[in-house]
């Protein structure tokens, strides 16, 4: 039976902002941990905020439903059941003085702790995620950003199982107690909101390192893992002291306290987390070894690292007013991170791969029942808006502006907002508002970009005069209705742009510079160029100057030609995919249709060009022979055929491979070095290159090159290549050569846990037939904890996500498996279940049958029962309409 509905939770609106009603000015802590529950003591000093709007208001602690209240009292003296009230979520304490004490004992039970969320274990070890909403798990409080407070943490513990006891800013004191067990007592001198809270108690093992700061400063460097971890932490520490040093050359951002620690731990829901100075990293995100970590895991490490370590200003110093200002902190962190990791590798690759991931996700989410604007204005549950669109998109928003600003306008703004908002929490309007006021220019158009959710279109015509030897661009733009916003106003969008002559040159433009950015604000609007002799081929939206959809009637010979000779490296990739997306596209209407397939010879001479071009830089070559992907072409589908898309591109893959073999199989050969691993940008180019040559080459279904494959599985002295080879032969049609290098694999690295996690995702994500059956028996697997959200990303997500054949089985099995484990994850970590629904919210995009599948899977999940706010707020959106 279905249960009845439950009472709806309720939807929290930005325009409802008030001001908090008590300020803190301390906040002390004692955490006595037992295995069987823990103690929090907490001693808050209170005083009423002279800014809130109501003198009488009663103090309102947010707490948790599991919190186990064991003693309230107010400046000495203990409160009884009639002096507050406890609803929900909620603890009211009506008649108050305008300052006092509320000292409050909890007992809460991290060990049951599944949500991962507030003080949990993890594999033995305690630790705490207080953001957003995390810290009321732990004791009653007001928990939201624009409270601030310093902190003084206690911990006490048994010495042998928790030798080491960590909390936020500098230890002040410890000692040991009876019974084995000691206490630390750590003091944080900066005021921060309970979201940057936190501890973590465990047998913990670490590296350090100094770093002196441009003032001379020296900060000790501690990151902490297991004991078996110990050797996977240099990247990490490396990639610190990078970041370090960039904050303060770039932003002019010195490290304040007199330590920086990261302790890394295997059970967490998101990638890591900026606590004031004691950043917590999920392993995956830390652990870095040539043996047991991909390239690409490198790659994150270090921007990771970075994007946790620049929160320490942007975000920890300067916080958010409230939730809807999370871009606040992560679009402009994102922003820094990714300009850092540009800085550090190629600044091309880094941005293809960037917009290839806006493109991909944050379009698809921005078309989805789910958009929101970066700046949402409203929400049920607040983890629900950790997106692609706030992140990513918000990270968008802030390189507009450097793009708009310049440079060095950018940088004094940047300087402003710190100097001006330093221990505030503040909006993202205060954020513009000091980019405005450096640069003099009115914002308040470009703030649409905060407000208004959806991808804009922008589509342009060049017109050539060739009597007046002008040339102009008509650009119209318009931005389709979102499931949250019907109607948008024009943006302003500023779109980069040059001229190519016939040789391929840069013709100088109006002001002698060869890139112009142009400022898109109307509907329609047209931009003039004069002194143009020739007819130009225009190269638009250089460097993705903006989140846009920007359509041009190039021809497939402007293309080629584009891809030959823009002087914008992010422009030359983009023109090969657009060029294989037309292609694509007329190909799955063939294939729709019953046609033959036949392919067009200038794909495979464009790239037969590229991959034999000495002068290329090897990333690069790699980038644009890389076809787009499934996901890619699913988000251009008005609806998604997923066969066709899949035989499409296989067939595609298989035609290149078979034209190109001899120049694929020289560059593989020219590219295999065997020398000791290096993560650099130009050892990872060669590897890519060497690894999409021989995926290229495999797809000629040719015996030799799954010999050739087999040897570098063999012989790799890394895991890049001996995973790329892994996953080749696994995903081959030869399922005996699969069976035999996955159990191979699986011996070698069983006692590894991340490289456990790659071993899952290869099988999830194999395109065979049968590729759930195989997914359900690793549910099954000794290797698999459904419990640990790495786990279940790396099985069911990449199943659910990235095997996009076999979830849409046109049975429905693949739609059931996952209903059937969101249902569970309700319950368990809603988090993570609700991030896991995201492909069945997309149901609308499939064909009919597909479609009443995957929306029959929603409602089963809804009426499941006991919904988390979590689930409930996907589900609810996913089914409106
Ligand atoms: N700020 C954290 C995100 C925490 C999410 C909690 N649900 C990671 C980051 O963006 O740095
Ligand atoms: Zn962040």
């Amino acid at each position: 039976m279905n249960q009845p509905a439950i009472e709806q939770p309720s939807v929290i609106f930005l325009k409802d902002y008030e001001a908090p009603a008590f300020l803190v000015e301390q906040t002390d802590l004692r955490f006595e941990l037992e295995e069987e529950q823990t103690l929090v003591r907490s001693q808050v000093r209170y005083s009423r905020n002279p800014a809130s709007v109501n003198r009488q208001r009663p103090l309102v602690l947010d707490g948790h439903e599991s919190l186990d209240l064991q003693r309230l009292s107010i400046d000495g003296e203990v409160l009884c059941a009639q002096d507050y009230r406890r609803e929900g979520e909620q603890l009211t304490i009506p008649e108050l003085p305008d300052s006092f004490t509320l000292e409050c004992v909890t007992r809460i039970e991290p060990q049951n702790n599944t949500a991962l969320e507030g003080l949990y274990k993890s594999d033995g070890m305690f630790c705490t995620q207080c953001e957003a909403e995390g810290f009321r798990r732990i004791t009653f409080y007001q928990d939201r950003p624009d409270v601030m407070t310093l902190f003084e943490t206690t911990i006490v513990a048994d010495k042998q199982l928790y030798p080491v006891l960590l909390s936020n800013g500098n230890l002040i004191d410890s000692g040991d107690e009876e019974g084995g067990r000691h206490w630390v007592r750590w003091q944080d001198p900066f005021p921060k909101p309970a979201y940057l809270f936190a501890l973590v108690a465990g047998n913990l093992q670490c590296i350090e390192d100094r770093y002196t700061t441009c003032s001379g400063r020296q900060i000790v460097l501690k990151i902490f893992a297991e004991a078996k971890d110990l050797d996977k932490l240099d990247y990490a520490m490396t990639s610190l002291k990078h970041s370090m040093q960039w904050d303060e050359q770039v932003y002019g951002r010195e490290y304040d306290l007199d330590i920086f620690m990261i302790v890394a731990v295997d059970f967490f829901n998101m990638g890591a987390m900026e606590n004031k100075g004691l950043n917590i990293f999920n392993t995956s995100c830390v652990l870095a070894h040539p043996q047991t970590t991909v390239d690409a895991g490198f790659q994150r490490v270090e921007g990771v690292v970075a994007h946790e370590y620049f929160h320490n200003w942007s975000g920890n110093r300067v916080t958010c007013r409230d939730w809807f200002q999370l871009s606040l902190k992560e679009g402009f962190t994102v922003f820094r991170d990714s300009e850092f990791s540009a800085d550090m590798n190629s600044r091309t690759v880094k941005r293809i791969e960037d917009v290839t991931l806006l493109r991909t996700a944050q379009f698809a989410e921005d078309a989805g029942p789910m958009a929101h604007p970066v700046r949402p204005a409203s929400f049920i549950e607040i983890s629900n808006f950790y997106t692609l669109t706030v992140y990513e998109k918000g990270c968008e928003v802030v390189r507009m502006l450097h793009t708009l600003l310049g440079a060095d306008t950018f940088r004094k703004g940047s300087d402003l907002y710190f100097d001006r908002h330093d221990g505030q929490a503040v909006t993202t309007d205060d954020f513009v508002q000091a980019m405005a006021d450096v640069s003099g220019r009115d914002m308040s158009r470009f703030k649409l970009w905060y407000s208004q959710s959806g991808t804009p279109k922008v589509s342009v015509t060049g017109e050539y005069d060739a009597q007046n030897q002008r040339y102009t661009l008509h650009m119209h733009q318009s931005c389709p209705a979102s499931a949250d916003m019907a109607s948008k106003q024009p943006f302003l969008i500023p779109v980069a742009i040059g001229l190519l002559d016939p040789q391929g040159d840069d013709i100088p433009l109006n002001g002698g510079a060869t890139t112009e950015v142009l400022e898109l604000l109307a509907t329609e609007q047209s931009f003039v160029f004069d002194n143009i002799s020739v007819e130009p081929v225009p190269s638009l939206l250089r460097g993705f100057s903006a989140p846009v959809k920007l359509k041009f009637p190039y021809s497939r010979e402007q293309l080629v030609f584009l891809m030959q000779h823009d002087s914008d490296g992010f422009n030359r990739w983009d023109a090969a995919q657009q060029l294989a997306v037309g292609i694509m596209s007329e190909l799955i209407g063939d294939y729709q249709q019953g046609k033959e397939l036949i392919l067009d010879p200038a794909l495979v001479n464009a790239y037969g060009e590229v991959l034999s071009n000495q002068r290329l830089d090897k990333a690069m070559v790699a980038k644009v022979l890389t076809l787009p992907s499934e996901a890619y072409l699913s988000e251009l589908a008005d609806e998604i055929d997923v066969e066709a898309i899949y035989n499409v591109r296989r067939f595609i893959r298989g035609s290149i491979a078979e034209a190109l073999e001899p120049v694929f199989l020289q560059v593989y050969q020219d590219n295999n070095l065997t020398e000791d691993y290096s993560p650099d940008a130009q050892s990872v180019a060669r590897r890519s290159l060497k690894n999409l040559s021989l995926a290229y080459l495999m797809a000629t279904e040719k015996e030799d090159y799954l010999e050739l494959a087999r040897q570098q599985f063999e012989l790799a002295n890394n895991m890049t290549d001996s995973q790329a080879a892994l996953t080749l032969i696994a995903h081959s049609e030869n399922q005996d050569a699969a069976t035999e290098v996955l159990e191979a694999f699986y011996q070698r690295w069983q006692n590894e846990s991340l490289v456990v996690n790659q071993w899952l995702g290869v099988q999830a994500s194999d395109p065979k037939a049968g590729a759930l059956v195989r997914v359900k028996a690793l549910i099954e697997h000794q290797a698999y904890d459904a419990t640990n959200p790495n786990k279940i990303r790396s099985l069911i997500a990449v199943f659910c996500a990235q095997n996009m054949l076999n979830f849409h089985n046109s049975d429905g099995s693949g739609y059931r498996f996952l209903a059937d484990h969101i249902i569970v994850l309700n319950k368990q970590n809603p988090q993570i279940a609700s991030r896991l629904i995201t492909p069945l919210t997309r149901w609308k995009k499939f064909p009919a049958e597909r479609s009443a599948m995957m929306k029959a899977e929603l409602e089963r999940i809804s009426a499941s029962g006991d919904l988390s706010r979590d689930v409930y707020e996907v589900l609810s959106k996913s089914l409106a309409g």
